[in-house]
């Protein structure tokens, strides 16, 4: 006869072997990386202002960001935006945005290129405008070396 306790574990550590045995669900599951941008026209991860942010050639991301109104908003009514740019300042496809005050959850793919990309506000949103944005880190790690096409 187990007791309550004896068959919690076995549940954890069951529950636990099955998420272990499924590393392919694990890996379609975009990370999600939350980020802030804010009224002062920067972008935040945490209270890291500028963030550097490294991800794994065309690994799958969700950018969670929170946008608040700065000075200036666009007549469209976006706040902020966003736009990757590599290291000739060409921008990245699938990463162009408008933000909206609130949260909004962007899907996007990492480039396939290693490198370091710029990813810059897009809307002139006050006089500190030029200053906003974040660094993507793109590394070719072992494990998506097979993936690369
Ligand atoms: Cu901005």
């Amino acid at each position: 006869m187990r007791t309550f306790l004896q068959r919690f574990v076995v549940g954890v550590m069951c529950a636990c072997a099955v998420i272990a045995l499924c590393p392919a669900q694990d890996a379609v599951q975009p990370r999600v990386i939350e980020l802030t941008a804010g009224k002062d026209s920067r972008y935040r991860m945490g209270k890291t202002v500028s963030p550097t942010i490294e991800a794994a050639t065309g690994e799958h991301l969700v950018l969670r960001i929170t946008a608040t109104k700065a000075k200036e908003v666009a007549r469209d009514g976006s706040i902020h935006g966003l736009a990757l740019l590599d290291k000739d300042q060409n921008a990245v496809p699938g990463w162009s945005f408008y933000l909206h005050p609130g949260t909004q959850d962007l899907a996007v793919v990492a480039p396939m290129k290693p490198g370091r990309y710029a990813a810059v506000c897009t809307i002139i949103c006050s006089d500190m405008h030029d200053g906003m944005g974040f660094t993507l880190v793109v590394t070719q790690t072992s494990s998506n070396i097979g993936a690369k096409q």
